[in-house]
C-alpha cells in the first residue's frame, strides 16, 4: 500500500490517496464501495449493491413520484428566482447566460429539500451503502437550463473532496435525482463504469480560493487527456438518461462529467452527497485551506 505522509503543523498523517503533486499518480482503491454487510436490511437490493460495487453506480427508475417531482420543481423555481439567494455566494451563475447554474446547501435553505434528504428512500439507501450513520457533505440543485448551459469536465468528486475538503477515505456516495427529463441530448451525466476502482491523483497544486473558479470550470484536479483516454478505453462511457423522478446513485470516486446543454430542455436535478460519520472531514490533504462550509460541511450531525 503506497501512502504519502502529509505533514501538517508538527504532526504527520497518512494520505492514502495522494493528489495534486508534480505529476499524475494512480493509486488502487483501498476502500470498499458498499460498507454494509450483504445481509444488512435496507431499501437497496443485494443485486443492486453488487452492481454498485462492480460499476460504481446504481439507477432507480422512480425514486420519487410525479407529484413529488412537481413539488420539488416548484421549490427549485422559487429558489432560483429569489433575488436575495441569487446574490448569495451559494448560488453559482452561468458565465454566458447569467442564469443560475447551481444553488448549494439546499438542504439547509429549503425545508422541502431537507425533508427529501431525510426521506428513508434517500437517507436509508445512503446509510445502507455506507454502513453507518450519514451526514450531508454537500447538496445542490443544478438547473442546467437549455440553450447553452455548460457541462462539467471529467473529474472524480472524491479527488476534490479529499484534496480540498479533507475527506480521508472513499466512504461517500452521491445521488442525483432528476427533476426534469434527462434525454440523451440535454447534457446528461456520463460515468466511466468501473473507474471508481482506481484513484487518479492529478498533477498541479490547488490555487488559493480555488472554489471560486472550480465551481464554474474545474482546473486543479483535472485528469490528463492520456489518463482519460486510457480510462475510457478500459471502462467505456455510460450516459444516464431517465424520466423526472429517476435517480442515479454513484460512488464518490467515479470518473464522470456532463456535456453542454444546447437543447431547449433544461436538465435540472437535486444532487445530495452523503458521507459516513466515520469519515468526517479533517484538514485538506492538498489545499492551503478548506472550502467554505456551504460546499464542504463541517457539521457532522447525522441525518435523522
Ligand atoms: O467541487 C465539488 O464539490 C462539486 N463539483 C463537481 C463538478 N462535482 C461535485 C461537486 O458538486
Ligand atoms: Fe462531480
Amino acid at each position: 500500500m503506497t501512502t504519502t505522509p502529509v505533514r501538517t503543523e508538527n504532526t504527520e498523517r497518512t494520505d492514502l490517496y495522494p493528489t495534486r503533486g508534480p505529476r499524475e499518480v494512480i493509486t488502487p482503491r483501498q476502500d470498499p464501495v458498499v460498507w454494509s454487510a450483504p445481509g444488512d436490511a435496507g431499501p437497496v437490493s443485494p443485486a443492486d449493491l453488487r452492481g454498485l460495487e462492480r460499476d460504481g453506480f446504481l439507477t432507480v427508475d422512480e425514486l420519487i413520484g410525479p407529484d413529488e417531482v412537481a413539488l420539488y420543481r416548484a421549490e427549485l423555481d422559487r429558489l432560483i428566482s429569489d433575488p436575495k439567494l441569487r446574490a448569495d455566494e451559494r448560488s453559482v451563475i452561468e458565465p454566458k447566460s447569467q442564469d443560475v447554474r447551481s444553488v448549494f446547501e439546499v438542504h439547509r435553505i429549503s425545508e422541502l429539500f431537507a425533508g427529501l434528504v431525510r426521506d428513508e428512500r434517500v437517507a436509508g439507501r445512503a446509510r445502507q451503502i455506507l454502513g453507518s450513520e450519514v451526514y450531508v457533505h454537500q447538496s445542490r440543485i443544478n438547473v442546467k437550463p437549455g440553450f447553452g448551459a455548460s457541462g462539467f469536465y471529467w473529474h472524480s468528486d472524491f479527488e476534490t473532496w479529499h484534496a480540498e475538503d479533507g475527506l480521508p477515505r472513499m466512504r461517500t456516495v452521491s445521488v442525483s435525482i432528476a427533476l426534469t427529463e434527462n434525454y440523451d441530448t440535454n447534457g446528461g451525466l456520463m460515468i466511466m463504469p468501473g473507474s471508481h476502482r482506481s484513484f487518479l491523483g492529478c498533477a498541479g497544486e490547488t490555487p488559493r480560493d480555488n472554489y471560486k473558479r472550480s465551481l464554474k470550470m474545474q482546473d486543479a484536479g483535472t485528469p490528463s487527456h492520456g489518463a482519460l483516454t486510457r480510462m475510457a478505453d478500459r471502462h467505456g462511457i455510460r450516459l444516464f438518461t431517465g424520466r423526472a423522478g429517476s435517480a442515479t446513485w454513484f460512488d464518490c470516486n467515479c470518473m464522470h462529467g456532463s456535456g453542454d446543454n444546447i437543447t431547449p430542455y433544461p436538465r435540472s436535478n437535486v444532487f445530495i452527497v452523503f458521507n459516513s460519520v466515520e469519515n468526517a472531514a479533517v484538514e485538506p490533504f492538498a489545499a492551503p485551506s478548506p472550502r467554505p462550509e456551504f460546499i464542504g460541511a463541517r457539521d457532522f450531525t447525522p441525518v435523522r
